[in-house]
């Protein structure tokens, strides 16, 4: 094995980052701790040993799906889909993928114990030891699943799944603290199995407190204290946004809002050469972006980008970013951006409009913009063009740039000429 790997500053599950040094070998990366975590506040659980098992330098996954009876199975093979695009985004590779279907989940395991085994079977037979559930599950669940596995497999939901890719994905001050705040919350009710190896290791009889359930108690005190820190300082971040949000006053504001990875950020650069990060992977973008536009008679209007939704997207990350969507939902006029080549585009639609109803976004001017036309062809288009029509839909492809001006001067129709502002910004 060959020591002279990279250091890494992180090793995450379910989006929590240990400190770890990467040792790689042929196949393998192991990762072990490479020491304790520098802050001895830190709410990180200390010691763990990891081996990751790659393949084509990516780590090998296992997907597993539960169809409950009676829902859709399109709906159900898009969300397995989507799980794929997922590990994809995080840096795996999907090597099988295990379905089920069920009336309801088991309440201990999610999956039935016949099912259990067989998953038990794919991780041995191909050496790979992180599997993937696309539904929540309940912490106990984790915990069952994990020992029925053989305690060295890493099961991970689809929240932690997401949480890992807004983790590495997070750049400024204010997307870390959010993410940092929803992974905590999202880790608090899962301490217990962490410290469970512990306790086996140091043999706590039942009912007996062994360390594992003092390190335990310990880990909360200072997972709370960081919690609260965090919050705090999310709230001094709020109140400057507050701040720069009155500088902004009188100047027309639109926000694109969307599902992920529809094309928001490229609209933004497409309309105001912005230079936004745009890419093929799910949530490319995190942190809100605001740019001017000025039309050829002088009038401005912010337009402002935003972190795209996704179903199941869990909702400690909701809650996080909620300061944020918010404000982009104080807009003038909301443009919800969609993908029209899509196949789930109805369904990226709901999911969307659920999303902005719970966060109370609503009331405000909408329009539709129907991404990616590019992307389709004559009948497609048409049928589109049948399903979705009206003045509040414009169909661009912001790749190419068709449709933009239309967009442009459709949103100018809705800009009464009095809230037009000559203030700099
Ligand atoms: N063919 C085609 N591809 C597009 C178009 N618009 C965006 N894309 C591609 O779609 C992918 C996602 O684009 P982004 O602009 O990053 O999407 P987003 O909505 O900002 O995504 P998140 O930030 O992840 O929420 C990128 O690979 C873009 O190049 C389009 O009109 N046509
Ligand atoms: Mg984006």
């Amino acid at each position: 094995m060959s020591k002279s790997a990279t250091i890494q500053s992180g090793w995450r599950e379910g989006g929590v980052v240990f400190e770890m040094g990467v040792f790689a070998s042929e196949n393998n990366i192991f990762r072990k701790p490479i020491g304790h975590c520098k802050n001895r506040d830190s709410p990180y659980p200390r010691t763990k040993l990891e081996i990751v098992y790659m393949q084509n330098g990516k780590e090998k996954i296992i997907i597993v799906g539960l169809r409950i009876l009676g829902e859709s199975i399109e709906f159900y093979e898009e969300s397995m889909a989507e799980l794929g695009r997922l590990v994809e985004s995080a840096g795996g590779e999907v090597i099988a993928r295990l379905d089920q279907s069920r009336e309801k989940p088991v309440p201990a395991t999610f999956i039935g114990k016949g099912k259990l085994d067989e998953l038990k079977s794919i991780v041995e037979m191909e050496k790979c030891y992180s599997v993937i559930f696309d539904d929540d599950l309940k912490p106990n669940q984790k915990r069952n699943i994990e020992y029925a596995l053989g305690g060295e497999v890493k099961v991970i939901d689809r929240s932690g799944l997401i949480l890992d890719i807004f983790a590495s994905r997070a750049k400024t001050a204010e997307a870390k603290i959010q993410v940092e705040l929803a992974q905590l919350e999202y880790l608090r009710p899962r301490l217990t199995g962490m410290w469970e190896h512990l306790s086996r290791q140091y043999g706590g009889s039942i009912g007996a407190r062994g360390p594992g359930e003092k390190q335990l108690e310990t880990d909360r005190r200072v997972l709370d204290k960081r919690i609260s820190v965090l919050r705090r300082k999310l709230g001094q971040i709020e109140k400057q946004r507050r701040v720069r949000r009155q500088h902004r006053k009188g100047v027309f504001r639109v926000a694109l809002l969307g599902y992920t990875n529809a094309g928001k950020s490229t609209l933004l650069n497409a309309i105001t050469n912005a230079r936004a990060f745009a890419g093929n992977k799910l949530f490319a973008t995190l942190d809100p972006r605001t740019r001017v536009y000025r039309y050829t008679t002088g009038r401005k209007v912010l337009f402002t980008d935003t972190v795209g939704f996704i179903r199941k997207l869990p909702h400690h990350l909701v809650e996080s970013f909620r300061s944020t969507l918010a404000e982009a939902g104080e807009a003038d006029i909301i443009i919800i951006v969609a993908d029209a080549s899509h196949p789930a585009l109805r369904d990226h639609l709901e999911v969307v409009s659920a999303e902005l109803e719970r966060m109370e976004i609503d009331g405000r001017r909408r329009l539709l913009v129907l991404n990616k036309t590019d992307l389709i062809d004559d009948t497609a288009y048409a049928e589109l063009t049948r399903r979705y029509s009206g003045p509040e839909v414009v169909f661009v492809s912001a790749k190419i740039g068709t449709g933009i001006d239309r967009l442009l001067d459709k949103i100018l129709e809705y800009i009464p000429t009095l809230s037009v502002s000559e203030n700099p910004i």
